[in-house]
C-alpha cells in the first residue's frame, strides 16, 4: 500500500539526483531529498534504490498485443503477447494496434486484450484499425470509436508508402486524421494517427501534402519505422526538422536486418546531431510485429518477431554506444509518447501520476525492478508478477 524507494539517482526523465520516493497505493505521492515517514506505525515497505538509477516506467508507443503477421502465410501468424515480456523490458504502458492483417486479427479481440493485461497489471491503450482504410473499427467510424471506447487513444497503424498497404489517396489520409482529430478533441484525447511508413519511394509526401494544404498540426501524426531505411531516416529528419514527429521502431532482428536499415539508437543520435529537437522523437519496439523480408520482386523470404525487449536495449545503447545523454534517451519512451499521446498520468516522475518506475543497475545500466500502478512487477531481474497463463 506504501512503498517508499530511498537513495536512489532519480532521472524522472530530467536528472533530480538523490530523491526519495514515496507511493501511495497506485500513486507517486512524494519525491523529496529527505523523506521520513512521521508515524512509525505506518506499514510501509522500503525498497533500497542505493546504486540503482530510478526512471519513469517506459511507454512502447506500438505493440501487436494480439500477435500480428502472417505475411508469409497462416503458419507466419505471430503469437500473442504475454505479460512477462512486457515487464521484463522495463514497460508499464503499451499501445496496442493490429498491422497487416485487419481480418483474422480484429478491434474486440485487441481491446478485450489490452484489458486483460490491464488486469494483470500494467496500463494499456490501442489504436482503433489496422494497416487498411477504410479503418476497421468498432464502432463504424473512428471518431466514434475515440469518443466513446476510453482505450482508443487514436487510429493506426495505417500503412502508406508500402506494397502492403490499401492504396489510401492523399485525400482518404487527411479525411481519416479529421475524424481522429476531432474525436480527440471532443473526449480530451490524442486522436493521434500512427502511421506504417513502408519502403517505397513516396516516404512522407503524403503527410507532408497534408501538412501544408490543411489545418491539420503535423503532431496529429506519429510515423513509425523512420529509421527502416537510411533513405526515409534522413528524409525522417528533414520531416523532423519542418515540426514533424519521428518514432524509431527498435526491433531489429539481426539475422533479418534489411540491408540499409539503421539501428533506432544511431537513428536517434543521426536525428539529435541534425537538429532534430529530442521532443519530437519517439521509440516503440513494434514487439510481436513480424518483421517480414521481402526480396527486390517483393516475394517474401523471411519472418522475425519484434521484441519488446529491443525498446529498452535501444536506449541503453544510445546511451552507451551512442553518446547520447541518459534524459535524451529516456524521453524518447517516457516524457515524449505521454504529451505526444496525451496520457496525463504517465511519462515522469511527478507527484500524482501513476507510479510506474524502474530500477537500473547503475554499473550496467540492467533492469533490477520494475513497478507499476505501485505494484512490484519485476524484482532482481526476474518476473514475480506472471501473466495469468505464464507458468
Ligand atoms: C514492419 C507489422 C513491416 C505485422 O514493415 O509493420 O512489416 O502486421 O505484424 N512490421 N506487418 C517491420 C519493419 C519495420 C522491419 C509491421 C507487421
Ligand atoms: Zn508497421
Amino acid at each position: 500500500m506504501i512503498k517508499l524507494i530511498k537513495g536512489g539517482e532519480v532521472y524522472g526523465p530530467h536528472y533530480m539526483g538523490k530523491m526519495n520516493i514515496l507511493i501511495v497505493s497506485d500513486k507517486i505521492g512524494a519525491v523529496k531529498k529527505d523523506l521520513s515517514v512521521g508515524d512509525d506505525t505506518l506499514e510501509i515497505e522500503v525498497i533500497d534504490a542505493a546504486g540503482k538509477y530510478v526512471m519513469p516506467g517506459l511507454i512502447d508507443a506500438h505493440v501487436h498485443i494480439i500477435g500480428g503477421g502472417g505475411e508469409g502465410s497462416f503458419r507466419t501468424r505471430t503469437p500473442e503477447i504475454m505479460l512477462s515480456q512486457i515487464t521484463l523490458g522495463g514497460v508499464t504502458t503499451v499501445v496496442g494496434c493490429l498491422g497487416t492483417d485487419g481480418t483474422t486479427r480484429d478491434m474486440k479481440g485487441l481491446l478485450a486484450k489490452a484489458r486483460g493485461l490491464e488486469e494483470e497489471g500494467i496500463s494499456t491503450y490501442i489504436y482503433t484499425g489496422s494497416y487498411q482504410v477504410p479503418v476497421k473499427t468498432i464502432t463504424g467510424s473512428p471518431m466514434d470509436d475515440i469518443i466513446l471506447i476510453d482505450k482508443i487513444i487514436g487510429v493506426g497503424e495505417i500503412a502508406i508508402s508500402d506494397h502492403r498497404s490499401s492504396q489510401p489517396t492523399v485525400e482518404d489520409i487527411a479525411k481519416l486524421t479529421a475524424e481522429a482529430r476531432v474525436g480527440g478533441i471532443l473526449s480530451g484525447k490524442a486522436g493521434i494517427v500512427n502511421i506504417h511508413m513502408g519502403d517505397g519511394e513516396r516516404q512522407l509526401d503524403d503527410l507532408i501534402e497534408i501538412i501544408e494544404n490543411t489545418e491539420i498540426p503535423t503532431t496529429q501524426f506519429l510515423p513509425t519505422h523512420i529509421n527502416r531505411s537510411i533513405k526515409l531516416m534522413e528524409k525522417g529528419i528533414a520531416y523532423g526538422k519542418m515540426g514533424g514527429l519521428m518514432d524509431l521502431t527498435t526491433s531489429s532482428d539481426p539475422d533479418f536486418l534489411e540491408e540499409d536499415e539503421v539501428k533506432a539508437s544511431t537513428g536517434l543520435k543521426m536525428a539529435l546531431d541534425a537538429g532534430v529537437p529530442i521532443e519530437q522523437i519517439t521509440f516503440s519496439s513494434d514487439g510481436q510485429g513480424s518483421m517480414p523480408i521481402f526480396n527486390k520482386h517483393r516475394e517474401f523470404v523471411g519472418l522475425g518477431v519484434g521484441k519488446v525487449s529491443s525498446l529498452y536495449r535501444e536506449i541503453k545503447d544510445a546511451v552507451l554506444i551512442d553518446g547520447v545523454s541518459m534524459e535524451d534517451a529516456l524521453k524518447v519512451a517516457t516524457s515524449n509518447p505521454a504529451r505526444i499521446l496525451k496520457l496525463k498520468n504517465k511519462g515522469s516522475i511527478e507527484v500524482r501520476r501513476d507510479a510506474d518506475l524502474i530500477l537500473v543497475d547503475q554499473k550496467t545500466l540492467s533492469i533490477d525492478t520494475v513497478i507499476a500502478k505501485g505494484k512490484v512487477m519485476v524484482q532482481g531481474g526476474q518476473a514475480v508478477v506472471k501473466g495469468t497463463f505464464e507458468e
